[in-house]
């Protein structure tokens, strides 16, 4: 009983506080509209929350890093990350909203070519327009990658020559399938329409650690 009751006059306390301060409030913004003697104007002291979101696509940066140490068995194996606030971050689950336009930035490091685990990976799906851009492509200018390179840097993509592909970005339920040059920074435009989870994989045969392993070369695409 008496725990209920000190609440009881706690709770009053505060009540009366509150009261005092809406009153005292109340009467600063009195006092304001009276200021110049012209019309009244209030102030209010509202905190604006810019909201970028509906119209902007929401951006998620993944970066393919290669030789990344797995472990003394399997060695160097590439890995996909998000670049996230606070730097990489794992890929085991890329979080993004459903029902708005994303933006995805894959920024490659990768220089090698990898075979395809089925020939049509090289066609990109999913996509806005069926499309990606390759907004860059080191390669161009390097003496590394296969001999007569086309992917070129500036150039959109339906399909991606088998041998300039390093990994792709690739989720099945979604058919979403992004093939990425060595070397390249890839742009791709997609939208998730069902809130779920989805899985996504790279499909080329990279690493047979990291093709396995949730956070390298597959996780999960989470979508809120
Ligand atoms: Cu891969």
């Amino acid at each position: 009983m008496l725990n209920s009751k000190s609440t009881l006059v706690g709770g009053l306390t505060v009540a009366v506080l509150a009261v005092a301060l809406i009153l005292s409030g109340f009467g600063a913004a009195v006092a304001l509209g009276g200021v110049g003697g012209g019309t009244p104007s209030t102030t209010t002291a509202t905190t604006t929350v810019t909201n970028s979101s509906s119209n902007s696509p929401f951006v998620v940066t993944l970066v393919i890093a290669t030789n990344s140490i797995y472990n003394v068995t399997a060695a160097d194996q590439p890995a996909y990350f998000v670049l996230g606030p606070n730097g990489l971050q794992t890929s085991a689950s890329i979080s993004l909203p459903a029902n708005r336009l994303i933006k995805l930035v894959i920024v490659n490091y990768d220089d090698g070519s990898a075979n395809l685990t089925a020939p049509s990976y090289n066609v990109v799906s999913g996509t806005t327009d069926g499309s990606i851009f390759v907004a860059s492509n080191d390669n161009i200018n390097s003496s590394e990658g296969p001999s007569g390179i086309v992917v070129n840097g500036g150039q959109t993509l339906t399909t991606v020559p088998t041998d300039e592909i390093a990994h792709t970005f690739t989720v099945p339920s979604l058919n979403l399938n992004i093939p990425v040059p060595l070397s390249s920074t890839v742009v791709a435009y997609f939208t998730v329409d069902k809130a779920g989870s989805y899985l996504w994989f790279c499909e080329t045969g990279c690493g047979d650690f990291a093709m396995s392993t949730p956070g390298w070369m597959t996780g999960s695409l989470v979508a809120s």
